[in-house]
């Protein structure tokens, strides 16, 4: 299968983020593409630059004004003297109202962000515009014919909702390729996200949704990030009720009790049978990630990918997180070409 990468991804750097009562360097860094990149040549996958489908698709899952915020957000914060990077300090949680915006530029990070961990730089929007389009070229080269192509997508996607960011994320690259799919005339696609953490912004983007399931394995919101969404009753809503599928697992979750769970995932999707896949792959399930708790070994990635592909399904792998950055390349690797046998 074929690897769509932009270098403009390195355009979001530099910030700093809120972990555990810490301003610490961002663990989502560029140098996380460098790696995964070297491991995909190495394996024989050939490399593509993406095409630029604009803003039509993205506009598909997100909300206009909040497309336009992620736009102009940096310039704004340029406008009242600032620079660097930019966090959040008050948000619109519990009790706070919903229905106004604000118009300063601290006001509106509150309202479109929901954590402290995902700052915007000066280079943000170029760089999730640009996995973006790579997200949107492989559902292109799929809904074309190929059997399968990765997006080698940084920033990653799973977290930002249809209005709303956090957790690295900014755009849902993997939402707009199933969004992609479907407008390219697929009927029913899944989703199944494999990231350590709940893929909560594809879960709100399809929520209502009955052509698009959502399916996602992932550490227990009772302990691990986002908190607040993943647990096993979210089953969607209206005409999405029993479209989404949630299954927390808990820290120190191994191989074995992992692939079980899986399993039944991947049965969730067969019984869907849908006509394309797009997988949100996070290899932040690795023993030695550092802000997860799962314990796969590099050896198991080869076999999630063949688990995948047992689906039998035209499929779109979307890079999401892992941060243990000299080990993430060849993980990812084991999941590409294990599904490719
Ligand atoms: N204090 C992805 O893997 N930060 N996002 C938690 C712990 C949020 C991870 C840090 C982690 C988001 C795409
Ligand atoms: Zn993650």
């Amino acid at each position: 299968m074929r690897t769509v990468y932009s270098p403009l991804h390195a355009r979001h750097d530099g910030g700093m983020e809120l972990h555990r009562g810490e301003l610490v360097p961002c663990f989502e860094m560029p140098v996380r593409v460098e790696y995964i990149l070297a491991a995909v040549l190495a394996a024989g996958l050939p490399i593509m630059a993406p095409r630029d489908f604009g803003l039509a698709p993205i506009l598909r899952v997100h909300d206009a004004d909040f497309i336009a915020f992620l736009q102009t957000a940096f310039a704004q914060w340029k406008a009242v003297g600032k620079d660097g990077f930019m966090l959040p300090s008050g948000f619109a949680a519990r009790s706070m109202r919903q229905d106004h915006i604000p118009t300063g530029i601290n006001g509106k990070l509150g309202y479109y962000a929901y954590d402290a961990g995902t700052p915007i730089v000066e280079g943000t929007w170029d760089a999730a515009f640009a996995g973006a389009q790579s997200a949107l070229t492989a559902a292109a080269l799929v809904a074309e014919g190929a059997p399968a192509a990765y997006a080698l997508c940084r920033p990653p996607g799973h977290h930002a909702g249809y209005a709303t960011y956090g957790g690295y994320c900014f755009l849902n690259n993997g939402a707009i390729a199933a969004q992609f799919l479907r407008d390219q005339g697929r009927a029913r696609v899944a989703v199944l996200d494999v990231d350590y953490h709940h893929g909560n912004g594809t879960q709100d983007i399809f929520w209502e949704r009955a052509d698009v399931l959502t399916v996602s394995v992932h550490g227990t919101p009772e302990s691990e990030y986002p908190f607040f969404r993943g647990y096993a009753d979210e089953r969607g809503a209206g005409a999405g009720l029993g479209f989404n599928h949630n299954f927390p697992l808990p820290r120190g979750t191994a191989w074995d009790q992992y692939r079980a769970t899986l399993e039944e995932a991947i049965a969730a999707v067969r019984a869907f049978a849908p006509e394309a896949l797009v997988v949100s792959l996070g290899v932040d399930t690795y023993e030695n990630d550092p802000i997860s708790a799962f314990k796969l070994k590099e050896a198991h990635y080869p076999l999630m990918g063949a688990a995948i592909a047992g689906l039998g399904l035209p499929t779109v792998f979307v890079q999401e997180g892992g941060y243990a950055v000299a080990e993430i390349g060849r993980n990812v690797a084991g999941v590409l070409t294990g599904f490719e046998g």
